[in-house]
Order: C-alpha cells, then structure tokens, then sequence
C-alpha cells in the first residue's frame, strides 16, 4: 500500500529527517510506499491531525506544543526547567520513559492515535527585537508561542503578552509587528531564518522542544503483526538516527545564525538571571495540575521519576 505521512516542518528540517529515515526503512523492509507531506503541503499542524484522526492520512507528526489543545496531559512538556539541558540525561529519558511508553499511549489512543515515539528537537530559545535580561524585559512584548494553554500560561508568568499564533503566520506577524517575540529550538532559529525579523535571541535554559510520532489508530489495529513489526523497528531505526542528528544540528545553529546576520545579539543568560524565570516553574506546574487533574499529576510525578532515573543511569 501507499500511506501518507504528514509532519509540521520542511523536508530538511528534524522532523522531515525523522519521516525520510522512517520511509526508507518501512520500504527497505515492506511492500509498502511512504508518501511524506512536509509542513504547509496539507495546511498547519492542527489540520493535518484531524486529517490523521479522520484517516485521511496514516501518519502524522506533531508537537505537544499543539496536541495540547486536544490532549490536556501533553503539555506537561511546557512545564519550565522539568526537562534537563544535559543531552545523555535527556536523551536516556526519551530512550526510556514510562511516562512516554506506558501513559501516553493511552492517552493518545482516546483521541484515535497510536502514538510511535516522542523524540527531542533540541534547546528552545526566544527571539526578540529587544535583549531580555530578566522577566521585566518582557513586559509588554506580544510572544507568539504554540497553540495550548499551559504555554500561555508559562509565558504569562515570564512576564510576557502570550499571543499563541499557528506556524505559519508568525514569521510574517514578525515582520509588520503584531508580535515581537517567539520561541524555538535552535536549529530551527537558523534554517527558518528568524534572525531576519527579530534581533536577539536569549537561551534560559528553560526547555527543550519535544516533538511525537504518531498513526492513525483504526489503521495501525488493522494492520498484521508483520507490519506492526516493521512500523516498530522503522520508529526505533529514525528515533536512534534523530537523537544524534539534532544533537549535531544545535551546536552549529548559532555559528550558522551569526554568519548570516554578524549583529544578531545572542545572550546565554546566567544561572543568577534566570533564577526569576525558574521560580515560574512551581506555579506553572501547579496550573497544569489544575488544568488536567489526577491524570496529569500522574504523569507529571511519573516524568520526574523517569527524569531522575535518567540522571543517575547517565552518572
Ligand atoms: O513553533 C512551531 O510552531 C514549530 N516549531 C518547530 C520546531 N517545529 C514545528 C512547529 O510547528
């Protein structure tokens, strides 16, 4: 058969690095054809899931920064400083998490998707037209984040306008000013060219982007073990691939960055500027909880076992 993957960057980015690896091995190893659908083929990240939910499409990727609108518990990952900035730590928790393997699964299943992986992207960064020092700096300052509520809230408590915006407008919002600020992960600052139209970029270390892999659940059901095999082991060949890939890609995001535009300010904040920005983590965490109940508090406390079991496997 053909099926149709869908995912929320361009073809050269992580996301269509992650599909590409998948396709090649789903055909290495099956009859079947993989046909990938880079972002704004099929529309914005909320269209191609419900072309996914529908069936339309067999796969789809796309950020909790967006399945949060539809699955509340996804947005634990907006929770700031839970994910660690050291890369073993992060990556031995993707490898392994039992929040991620045993309680999403379910939690995406009710929404009629078989989730395959969730894989990290790299630090997210902000990019302003002004240099943010501290919570005040942002005081004022239209920030486009994604689509979900606990980011609303996260960038509210930075002391931010929060202005959640689909992809596609925001480099555009940038340039005639209706935004003046929005957050990434480093790689993608640098290939969608947001040095262009804002001229600072701030790390605080505050989270790392977290992407998912997913199918349509009726379709995965349906399939024979053979094949559910092959989907397996084709996640597991592009999860392994993807860590290191995007690994690489952040550390030449900057340089690449700084080339094109040399005046691009670029400010690392210290562990004494961001301790206001770390003090948002308790009461953001706590709006999650209240936003999404026994379950969300359920996963929150199960991600941060995994992430302390993470730090001490990695030691
Ligand atoms: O900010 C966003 O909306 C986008 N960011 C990334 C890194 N991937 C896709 C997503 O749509």
């Amino acid at each position: 058969d053909t099926w149709r993957y869908a995912h929320e960057e361009a073809a050269s980015e992580v996301q269509g690095v992650f599909a590409q690896k998948f396709k090649e091995e789903i055909e290495a190893n099956s009859e079947h054809t993989l046909q990938l659908f880079p972002f704004g083929t099929l529309g914005e990240s909320a269209d191609i899931m419900e072309q996914a939910q529908s069936g339309i499409l067999q796969f789809v990727n796309q950020s909790p920064g967006f399945t949060g609108a539809l699955i509340p518990e996804a947005q634990v990952f907006f929770v700031p400083y839970l994910l660690p900035q050291d890369e073993a730590t992060l990556q031995e928790f993707f490898t392994n998490s039992k929040a991620i393997k045993e309680m999403f699964p379910a939690l995406y299943a009710e929404q009629g998707l078989e989730l395959l992986t969730m894989y990290p992207e790299g630090e997210v960064c902000m990019t302003t037209q002004e240099p943010v020092k501290s919570p005040a700096d942002l005081a004022g300052v239209k920030f486009r984040v994604m689509t979900n509520p606990l980011l609303v809230e996260s960038y509210s408590a930075f002391g931010a306008t929060p202005t959640p915006l689909p992809w596609g407008e925001v480099y555009g919002a940038l340039q005639t000013g209706i935004i003046q600020g929005q957050e990434n992960p480093r790689f993608y600052l640098d290939s969608t060219k947001m040095y262009e139209v804002t001229d600072v970029i701030t790390c605080i270390g505050h989270n790392n982007f977290t992407t998912a892999a997913m199918a349509n659940k009726d379709f995965y059901d349906g399939l024979s073990d053979a094949d559910k095999t092959v989907i397996a082991n084709a996640t597991d060949a592009a999860f392994e691939y993807i860590l290191g890939y995007q690994s690489e890609l952040g550390k030449t995001s900057f340089d690449n960055i700084l080339a094109a535009k040399p005046e691009m300010e670029i400010n690392i904040l210290s562990e004494a500027e961001r301790e206001p920005f770390k003090a948002t983590a308790g009461p953001v965490e706590a709006a999650y909880i209240e936003m999404t109940g026994d379950t969300g508090e359920a996963i929150l406390t199960q991600m941060k076992a995994d992430l302390k079991a993470a730090e001490v496997a990695t030691q």
